[in-house]
């Protein structure tokens, strides 16, 4: 093996996995902003280090000298010096802008191929829906190879999607679609952040972009969003897990403490005291399912109606997981 295919072979192994640096490049974004990144970076060493380094030596060959002169003799300036210190950063400034400018353009503008994927932002989850298939789901699960494109919006405040794997970032804005695109190469999972402060519990925003084969991925479709063996797992089993990816744990315990909202420990099948004054003798599957999709309808005394709904966020599977997991903290 000569040197130049083993450097090689190190580099890619390098993008392939993250470093204390930078994390892993999992897209051609990946590449072409790490790129202009370092570009940028050594750039700013180069010049500080000539900087820094002619100052320190300026300091040190006119430092006054106990048998020199008072002063120095004073300093008209220098056309040809100022010319070259203006134009050279000009021209890279310039550069600097084109070359950023061609990156942004390639992110900004989707290939027509594209699969279409819905993002939406809450407080405090994402989901994803797939439009040609009718599926709800909390995580971004795409085929590898594909070219996906992201049409993205948020039901309340502004949010920030960002998969750092891929280097793409975009604000989720309520009223408004923004656009993100990428094509995944490996099977593989990323991690998903908001990176626009959204309130409490802002940084468990967290969501996996997972790359399938593309069987796995029409089983996925087929199975209406779940994954693989999901057939065998108990329904309590995915509410809990709804409980944790959706969102809920930032505002209902499962431990009896009081959180912004009620615990669901031994929730269901209790009475309930409302803020209107009305009652119910015991909670049940339709007063469960009404206070996820329309939780001001009966909003419990003692607590601030400020549940969002979660109305086209949940599909029917998902809401009869989350009840089963209720009943099961008794
Ligand atoms: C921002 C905080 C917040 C989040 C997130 C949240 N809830 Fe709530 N939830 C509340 C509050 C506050 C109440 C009590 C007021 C009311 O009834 O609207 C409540 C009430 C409920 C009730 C009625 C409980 C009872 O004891 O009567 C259910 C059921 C419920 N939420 C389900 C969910 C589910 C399922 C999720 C996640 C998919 C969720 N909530 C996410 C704040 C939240
Ligand atoms: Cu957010």
């Amino acid at each position: 093996m000569n040197l130049g295919s083993a450097l090689g072979n190190m580099m890619a192994q390098a993008a392939n996995t993250a470093s204390w640096w930078k994390p892993m490049q999992a897209s051609s974004h990946a590449v072409a902003v790490d790129t202009l990144f370092n570009f940028i970076m050594y750039l700013c060493f180069f010049f500080f280090v000539l900087i820094v380094g002619a100052m320190v030596y300026f300091i040190v060959k006119y430092r006054r000298k106990g048998s020199g002169p008072e002063r120095t003799s004073p300093i008209k300036g220098n056309h040809t010096l100022e010319i070259v210190w203006s134009v050279i950063p000009g021209i890279l400034l310039v550069l600097i802008f084109a070359w950023g400018f061609k990156d942004w353009l390639a992110i900004a503008v989707v290939p027509a191929n594209a699969m279409e994927v819905r993002v939406s932002g809450q407080k405090w989850n994402w989901t994803f829906t797939y439009p040609k298939d009718g599926i709800v789901s909390p995580d971004l699960v795409v085929p590898a190879g594909q070219t996906v494109k992201l049409v993205m919006t948020s039901t309340d405040v502004l949010h920030s999607f960002y998969i750092p794997d891929y280097r793409i970032k975009r604000d989720v804005i309520p009223g408004k679609y923004t656009v993100l695109w990428f094509k995944p190469e490996e099977e593989a999972t990323h991690q998903i952040f908001c990176t626009e402060y959204c309130g409490a519990e802002h940084s468990n925003m967290l969501s996996k972009v997972k790359v399938m084969s593309s069987a796995k991925y029409e089983e996925w479709i087929a199975n209406g969003g779940e994954e693989a063996g999901g057939a065998g797992v108990p329904l309590a089993e995915k509410g809990k897990k709804l409980w944790e990816q959706r969102g809920c744990v930032a505002c209902h315990s499962i431990d009896g403490s009081k959180k912004v909202g009620p615990t669901w420990k031994g929730a269901f099948g209790t009475a309930r005291q409302f803020a209107d004054g009305s009652s119910l003798p015991a909670a049940d599957e339709n007063y469960m399912r009404e206070s996820i999709l329309v939780p001001n309808a009966k909003v419990v005394a003692g607590y601030p109606g400020v549940m969002p709904s979660y109305q086209g966020q949940l599909n029917d599977k998902q809401i009869e997981a989350l009840i089963e997991f209720m009943k099961s903290l008794k």
